[in-house]
């Protein structure tokens, strides 16, 4: 597969040669044999997870000749951008909570179990496959079978190289979501690279790009704005060798705040979000490229997570984790406590490479 290394999983005894023409015959044979395949994106799932999706059920839905097949996607929940892509393309998904878990589970640009709900003993009895780009974690151990490409800008591209691998031409409706995915993920093809430009080449036949920028448009929402300058306004500044950490707090839309924070001027951002009602701590985190070539943000959630029992991942400059809050705790002291834990890790982190 041209620009993306594949990586097989041995762990369940499955030895076949580790090179990505056989991934392909492997999944080409799950399309074609398998009649109860579900795929499942994670929370909030953006156009990149939505688009990816799409595509992989297109395919499963072309390979598979029978009359009996249930072919699902799944999500918790979408977002508002992806809720619009969804209606123009006339393509639906599921939204659940906790999906009826399929023989077939595939998990779509989602690098660990927190970013899904899902009843984990449950997953035992499924063929479990991932198809992603963010840093591996401990949800690899579960796979069957996996395509993870951390140097690719989006899975979009890593689905639309399957096609290309299978040769199987898209149609436009399906080619379109996974141009809104790679032009969603790129940042609107700011992160693209080679690879990215020769895959909208194949994809974008009879397709306007000025229309892939109107889909992925949308108006900034107040909310989001307000949880904005809150942040800002909350932010502590702390510095370390010349590096400048922003912590701070809000009741949502975390990981804009913390990806507006660096925008404006710091090297590192942490924004917790206390969610008292789901019982949930939230954690995002953004950084200059400069210091994700220090400390991998998603490595470093990861590392954050474990500490405060939670979950955590992602990609070098941007990442995130969830962990329990506990009942009768005291919101401003669990918020100061877990800054005080990212900016602890990350500082030992930071001084060490
Ligand atoms: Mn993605």
């Amino acid at each position: 597969m041209c620009e993306t290394k594949i990586n097989e999983n041995n762990n369940k005894g499955n030895n076949d040669s580790n090179n990505s023409e056989n991934i392909i015959i492997q999944l080409k044979k799950i399309f074609r044999d398998e009649n109860d395949i579900l795929f499942l994106c994670h929370h909030n799932a953006d156009p990149d997870a939505v688009g990816a999706a799409i595509g992989l059920k297109y395919l499963a839905d072309t390979l598979n000749k029978s009359k009996n097949k249930n072919i699902r996607i799944s999500a918790n929940s979408v977002s508002k951008l992806s809720k619009s892509i969804l209606e123009d393309l006339n393509e639906d998904i599921e939204i659940v909570y906790s999906p009826k878990l399929s023989k077939v589970v595939f998990f779509v640009d989602t690098s660990s179990l927190n970013q899904v709900s899902v009843d984990e003993n449950k997953l035992k009895d499924s063929k479990i496959i991932l198809i992603d780009h963010h840093r591996k974690t401990d949800l690899i151990n579960l796979c069957d079978l996996y395509i993870v490409n951390e140097k690719s800008p989006s899975t979009c591209e890593i689905v639309s190289n399957i096609f290309r691998e299978m040769n199987i031409y898209p149609p436009k409706n399906i080619r379109t979501a996974l141009l809104c995915g790679i032009v969603y993920d790129t940042k609107h093809l700011k992160l693209a690279n080679e690879g990215t430009f020769n895959t909208i080449a194949w994809l974008i036949k009879g397709i306007s790009f000025q229309k892939i920028l109107y889909l992925l448009t949308q108006e900034s929402d107040e909310s989001k704005r307000i949880a904005h300058l809150k942040a800002c306004s909350r932010m502590e500044l702390r510095e370390l060798n010349k590096c400048i950490i922003a912590l701070s707090h809000v009741s949502s839309h975390e990981a804009s705040c913390a990806k507006t924070i660096v925008s404006i001027g710091a090297d590192v951002s942490f924004v917790v979000a206390v969610r008292k009602k789901d019982r949930e701590i939230r954690i995002s985190a953004r950084c200059r490229k400069s210091i994700s070539k220090k400390v991998h943000l998603g490595s470093l959630m990861e590392k954050i997570a474990k500490k405060l029992g939670g979950k955590g991942g992602g990609h070098a400059e941007a990442a995130g984790l969830n962990a329990k809050y506990e009942k009768g705790r005291n919101k401003e002291e669990v918020i100061k406590e877990v800054l005080n834990v990212c900016y602890g890790v990350f500082k030992e982190e930071y001084i060490n490479n």
